[in-house]
């Protein structure tokens, strides 16, 4: 892969491919966005800087290459577009639709809360947009205000769909702390942390968003994060009195703190409050796309010979950390422990010095957890044949080495 992202010279501008990149119009939780113009064509776009070492070493490179792969072919007025993705040895550049009309929210903070039927109008863009990508097995699960758009004509636009898996989420404390700060919009099941459905999450979100359009103000909100997450799983949701009985109604469907029972989108299209004015979205299916730039973002460039490598494995994070200690003596390694990460370091000198190691190990589901291992000293060639010997001494615990995925993505 070449690097398409040229540095300027003085008083020149960045290119990235056919792009010429301008200012930096954002900085969102996970990504820069810049302004950008097509040297081609003249269009103007927005350019989403990601950094590449970041998404292929930390998160499922698989989901997150399906979903951008459906992005690209999702043409939706309601949905910000995907034009081409692109990639220099460390960074992942999204080129998207540029959308020059603010955030909705900023509305609501200019000129405070909206009407009835105008945040139906909005509404009903919004469950148009996730609609159709849950009907591609996309999700958003990450659905807040900064991502609603506004282009020039007033009509909303969604961001960021299929892109939650970049956005960093750590817990401490055992709570989830997601990349804004409070998780106001997170569905109860999400907090909860137990494996949950994108669609009924997504639902969750959008009722959220729907509340707020119409009270100025969220139906869960507290400053202490323990409190706001009780707020959150009771969903016990007073609406203030200016909402019609028919908003009332709908709005405690949509925030039911059980998916199982949570109001559908297929019933929300039957709700009396949502069908008023409703008009069911008409645009163009979307002409042949080619998905070989995203292949080549999300391919590792450096073949055969990596430096990193991982694998998942279905005992528990302690079991694992125990079986690394315990296969690394016999290997001729010195361990250091530090919560889930671990320094090894060779005994003896290589051809570049002592090899070392640093391990993390991941939760990725309940019962799931990925163990990352990085060559960060030595010889790559010893760092393979490490592995080869440290895997054979784990291959009871290892439930599917990388070697598997990594040969389906470079194909
Ligand atoms: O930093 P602010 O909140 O002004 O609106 C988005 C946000 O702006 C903007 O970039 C910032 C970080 O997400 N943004 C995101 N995608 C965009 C797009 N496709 C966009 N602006 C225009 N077009």
């Amino acid at each position: 892969m070449g690097e398409p992202a040229t540095a300027s010279a003085a008083g020149r501008k960045t290119r990235v491919g056919p792009y010429e990149v301008g200012k930096t119009i954002g900085e969102g939780s996970f990504a820069k966005v810049k302004h950008a113009r097509d040297s081609r064509t003249g269009a103007v776009r927005a350019i989403k800087v990601l950094d590449r070492n970041h998404v292929l070493r930390h998160k499922m490179v698989e989901q997150i290459k399906r979903e951008i792969s459906t992005m690209k072919l999702i043409k939706h007025p309601n949905v910000v577009q995907l034009h081409e993705v692109m990639a220099s040895r460390t960074k992942i550049y999204m080129v998207l639709e540029f959308v020059d009309g603010g955030e909705l929210f900023d509305k609501i903070v200019n000129s405070g809360r909206l009407g009835e039927d105008e945040a139906r109008i909005y509404f009903h863009q919004l469950i148009n947009a996730v609609d159709y990508c849950h009907s591609r097995g996309v999700y958003h699960r990450d659905l807040k205000p900064e991502n609603l758009l506004l282009d020039s004509h007033g009509a909303l636009k969604v961001s960021d769909f299929g892109l939650s898996a970049f956005a960093p989420q750590t817990k401490e404390d055992g709570l989830l702390h997601t990349a804004c700060g409070t998780p106001n919009y997170v569905a109860p099941e999400v907090l909860a942390d137990k494996g949950y459905d994108g669609m009924a999450a997504d639902v969750w979100s959008c009722g959220i968003i729907l509340f707020v359009l119409m009270a100025g103000y969220l139906p869960f909100d507290d400053a202490n994060l323990m409190r706001l997450y009780k707020l959150i799983c009771q969903a016990n949701v007073s609406c203030p009195p200016w909402f019609s009985s028919g908003a009332k109604k709908f709005i405690k469907r949509i925030l039911d703190p059980n998916p199982d029972t949570r109001i559908t989108i297929a019933e929300i299209l039957e709700d009396e409050w949502f069908k008023k004015d409703y008009k069911p979205p008409c645009f163009e299916q979307g002409e042949d796309v080619s998905l070989d730039d995203v292949d080549a973002a999300f391919n590792d460039s450096e073949g055969m010979v990596k430096r990193e490598t991982s694998f998942t494995s279905q005992c528990t994070a302690q079991e694992i950390m125990t079986k690394i200690e315990d296969a690394c003596g016999p290997l001729g390694f010195n361990v250091r422990k530090q919560n889930y990460k671990m320094k090894l370091k060779g005994d003896k000198s290589g051809r570049k010095g002592h090899l070392s190691v640093a391990t993390e190990v991941f939760e990725v589901a309940p019962s799931l957890h990925m163990v990352e291992l990085r060559k960060t000293g030595g010889d790559t060639l010893e760092f393979h044949n490490f592995y080869k010997n440290f895997s054979s001494e784990l291959k009871d615990i290892v439930w599917k080495a990388e070697s598997d995925a990594s040969k389906k993505q470079t194909k």
